[in-house]
């Protein structure tokens, strides 16, 4: 009978540590990883190679790449069910960027959305990392033989992209790579700022942006002071157009009660916003509550996360070396003698 791990699909996802975890990072692509541990073959990546091409503060950036880890494990990831690593630590990816940077044309990076922002925000350092950016989540991806990939509904594009270079790969040399697909999630894909809901939340707003690590003060602060609607009608009713600082409040609230937007609508039927909003607060406080004690808890075993990263680069390379071997042969390169 065939082995049970063997016939396993495989997932591939990565967070950059260019900044702390959001409720956005968390509902739209953390909160979908915990569910798929069992059912699939999980690699969880810490991205810090993707994270230099925005300048970083080299402490920073190792001190977060930890605290990832733990926040990985705090959520929910088990680590002897799923492969937590980070990037740096497995060179097949940098190598295999460069391959397919070779089979990606200049015109597909172009058109990259996440592109356009990052440089319109950091336009004095638009580095060619910035722009190559998707072909070294490509490499992430297709090392893995990754069939789904859970990202957030921004990462869309990227994936798409993966996509067409693996299928141009694949018709030139032969099946080489899987074409993996986006795994995105129903609700909670999308999660808008809490002070400006026409743009996805993010970091680089911090007042309306909820943190893993906020304290259930600051989370319940950022709530009251959440933009809802101008209307009048100050009721809670899921209208995304008309009222979109209000249907986020519902796709957040609906994330983490798993109630339907039908019930939450029941359920504050005549009370108005002033009963919405501080609900929605409580809901997300008592939600990140265990996580973030859990991170304080085991950021205080800096060995122990040690061992779980060195594990983790292990498991992934064994996997990635195979790979790269096997693009390396079909593209013509000499069989490497070590
Ligand atoms: P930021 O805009 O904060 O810099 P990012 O896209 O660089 O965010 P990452 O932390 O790399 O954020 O994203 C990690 C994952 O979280 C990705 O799968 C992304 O799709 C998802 N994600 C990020 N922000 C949101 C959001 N506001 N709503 C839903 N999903 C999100
Ligand atoms: N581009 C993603 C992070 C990322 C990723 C990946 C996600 C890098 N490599 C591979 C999924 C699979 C982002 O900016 N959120």
């Amino acid at each position: 009978m065939e082995n049970q791990t063997e016939a396993k699909k495989v997932m591939f996802s990565g967070i950059q540590p260019s900044g702390n975890l959001h409720i956005g990072s968390y509902l739209g692509a953390m909160k979908n990883w915990v569910a798929l541990s069992e059912q699939y073959d999980c690699y969880y990546c810490i991205v810090d190679e993707h994270s230099i091409t925005v300048r970083q503060n080299p402490a920073d950036l190792r001190r977060r790449s930890v605290l990832q880890l733990a926040q990985y494990i705090a959520c929910g990831l088990d680590p002897q069910k799923n492969t937590l690593f980070i990037q740096s630590h497995v060179h097949e990816h940098a190598e295999l960027g460069w391959i397919l940077n070779c089979y990606t044309m200049f015109g597909e990076l172009s058109r990259m959305t996440q592109f356009k922002d990052k440089s319109a925000k950091n336009a004095e350092n638009i580095n060619g990392g910035l722009f190559t950016y998707p072909t070294l989540m490509a490499a992430d991806i297709l090392l893995y033989g990754a069939h789904y990939v859970p990202v957030g509904a921004d990462q869309k594009q990227h994936v798409e992209l993966t996509r067409d270079i693996a299928i141009r790969f694949n018709n030139l040399y032969g099946d080489t790579f899987i074409v993996p697909e986006p795994y995105i999630p129903k609700v909670g894909a999308r999660i808008m700022c809490l002070s400006n809901p026409t743009s996805k939340m993010s970091k680089s707003d911090p007042a309306g942006c909820v943190f893993l690590m906020d304290s259930p003060d600051e989370i319940s602060r950022k709530f009251k002071r959440a933009i809802t609607d101008s209307d009048t009608e100050h009721c809670v009713r899921y209208a995304p157009e008309e009222k979109p600082g209000v249907a986020n409040l519902m796709s957040i609230y609906s994330s983490v009660t798993g109630k339907t937007y039908e019930e939450i609508e029941k359920e504050f039927d005549g009370k108005g916003y002033g009963a919405f909003k501080p609900a929605v607060g409580d809901a997300v406080i008592e939600t990140l509550r265990p996580i973030r004690e859990e991170t304080e808890r085991l950021l205080a075993d800096k060995a122990y996360l040690k061992e779980i990263y060195t594990e983790g680069a292990q498991r992934a390379q064994y996997v990635a070396r195979k790979t790269l071997r096997k693009v390396a042969k079909r593209i013509g390169f000499v069989e490497k003698p070590f």
